[in-house]
């Protein structure tokens, strides 16, 4: 068996110009620029094929929780590679990783879960809740009620129907989208939206137009509405606290199916479990990926409430719907070696009793820089938003470029920070220490004062 080939950075870099069509990537930009080769990488850090290393405050894409190079995870995928490497859960089969993981599952989550639907990635599992929302309402005799109700700059997936759930207008621009039946709100981004209203107030307007979107539609068409408790890809919004309560009221009031999709929440990322125990709401679908393996392996899963599975399995006959890949085992016997360890290390309490309080201490300390207008925090989530002049809430012109600005000096500094127009984010591996915390806000500090620097010679500010 031949390994994969050492070639210098130059010759990886023309191999992908020549062949690799990236996703969310201008490809003739990246072929000028020629792509970072990431070779390697251990604990909170990745080395690139330049030998560079760089401390990732991304967690890879929000998955990789537990850290890199974690020799459990890579047994548990070897040793059921050789047991069992595929087969399907179609034909009324099952493999025991999928199962044991579909009642570990039904463990960590909470109590109104008790059934699973796999998946290959949140994308496909956010299509599957589309699927299942709407055949409910078929078997409950209300077959008129298809709508589902998302929120503008929210992300729920690149394929048709999760980005049609998401409210990126540049994705439904490119793609004929959304699929018929979607409709979207306003999302709670009070740094961006909330006028002079307070946070409190503003997120209860923000939560109010959902009940207006469901009186303007007809509360008998709309199946189900669905969110991130905090919007991770929109530039992790989090919303005031009166949000959540609010959204619950108006779903119970009209009696409205509710996804929390925890593809970035889930598995400890807020210092709960789940983004949804966090903010006391009561969801009836969960949507599950990333963090569920570390992304050691693709994985996603919905979770199906009582009252939703029930109707399916008493009324539902056979449910036209699958992936190859659900109930993968080597995918499920990884998921359930990386719960296994959180919930032996304590990953969870610790992101919520000490890292979370510490890196909230660290991050808000941000706050004093000039060019923050705004830095929040929740769980191992931070944003920071920049802005020419402070206090006032208004973005740099040409939104956006000051943004992949600072990225750029960040990656450049030894730390990967994600920029989201002008708001730059962080999401560390929740194994990351009190020390790289540090660590990681020296290299913000460095990289923020030097944008500043460069800025003001620029004459942007
Ligand atoms: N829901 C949420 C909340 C997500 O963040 C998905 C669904 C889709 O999962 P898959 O596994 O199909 O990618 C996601 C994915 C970014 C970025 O730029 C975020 C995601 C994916 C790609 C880029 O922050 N999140």
């Amino acid at each position: 068996m031949s390994p994969i080939p050492e070639r210098s950075t130059a010759e990886w870099q023309a191999l992908d110009a020549a062949h690799y069509l990236h996703p969310f990537t201008d490809s003739r930009a990246l072929a000028a620029r020629g792509t970072r080769v990431v070779t390697r990488a251990e604990g909170v850090y990745l080395y690139d094929s330049e030998g560079h290393r760089i401390l990732d405050g991304m967690s890879g894409l929000w998955c990789v929780a537990l850290g890199y190079g974690r020799p459990e995870l890579a047994e548990a995928a070897y040793r059921q590679m050789q047991q069992l490497p595929y087969y399907n859960s179609f034909f009324q089969c099952a493999n025991p990783p999928a199962i044991e993981l579909a009642a570990k599952l039904a463990e960590l989550t909470p109590p109104q879960f008790n059934h699973v639907f796999f998946s290959g990635s949140g994308s496909e599992a956010n299509d599957t809740f589309v699927r299942l929302a709407r055949r409910y309402w078929m078997l409950r005799g209300e077959p008129e009620r298809q709508v589902i109700i998302s929120r503008w700059n929210g992300y729920h997936g690149s394929t048709m129907a999760g980005a049609s759930l998401g409210g990126m207008k540049a994705m439904h621009a490119q793609g004929g989208l959304p699929i018929p039946g979607i409709v979207h709100i306003n999302q709670p981004y009070w740094f961006e939206r909330g006028g002079n209203l307070d946070p409190a107030e503003f997120g209860l307007q923000a939560a109010r137009e959902l009940e207006a979107k469901i009186i303007e539609i007809g509360p008998e068409r709309v199946a189900a509405f669905i969110g991130e408790p905090v919007q991770g890809a929109g530039g992790v919004i989090i919303p005031p606290e009166t949000y959540w309560p609010e959204v619950q009221r108006i779903l119970d009031r009209y009696g409205i199916l509710f996804g929390s999709d925890e593809v970035i929440c889930g598995f400890g990322r807020t210092g709960r479990w789940f983004g949804c125990e966090h903010f006391g709401t009561r969801p009836d679908f969960l949507t599950l990926a990333k963090a569920i393996t570390s992304g050691y392996q693709p994985l996603g899963a919905l979770m199906v409430s009582d009252r939703v599975a029930e109707v399916f399995i008493e009324k539902g006959g056979e449910f036209a719907h699958g992936y190859t890949y659900s109930g993968h085992p080597v995918a499920a016997a990884v998921a359930l070696a990386n719960l296994e360890i959180m919930q032996k290390e304590g990953v969870v309490d610790r992101v919520r009793n000490d890292l979370a309080p510490y890196f909230s201490t660290r991050w808000g300390e941000l706050a004093a820089h000039p060019l923050v207008g705004e830095a929040r925090s929740l769980g191992l989530l931070g944003a920071l938003e920049l802005v020419p002049r402070k206090p006032s809430r208004e973005f740099f012109p040409e939104r956006g470029s000051v943004g992949t600005r600072a990225r750029d000096i960040s990656i450049r500094n030894g730390l990967v920070m994600r920029a989201v127009w002008d708001t730059l984010i962080v999401a560390p591996p929740l194994v990351i220490t009190r020390n790289e915390i540090d660590e990681l806000l020296t290299k913000a500090v460095t990289s923020l004062d030097q944008l500043h620097a460069d800025l003001r010679r620029d004459g942007w500010l």
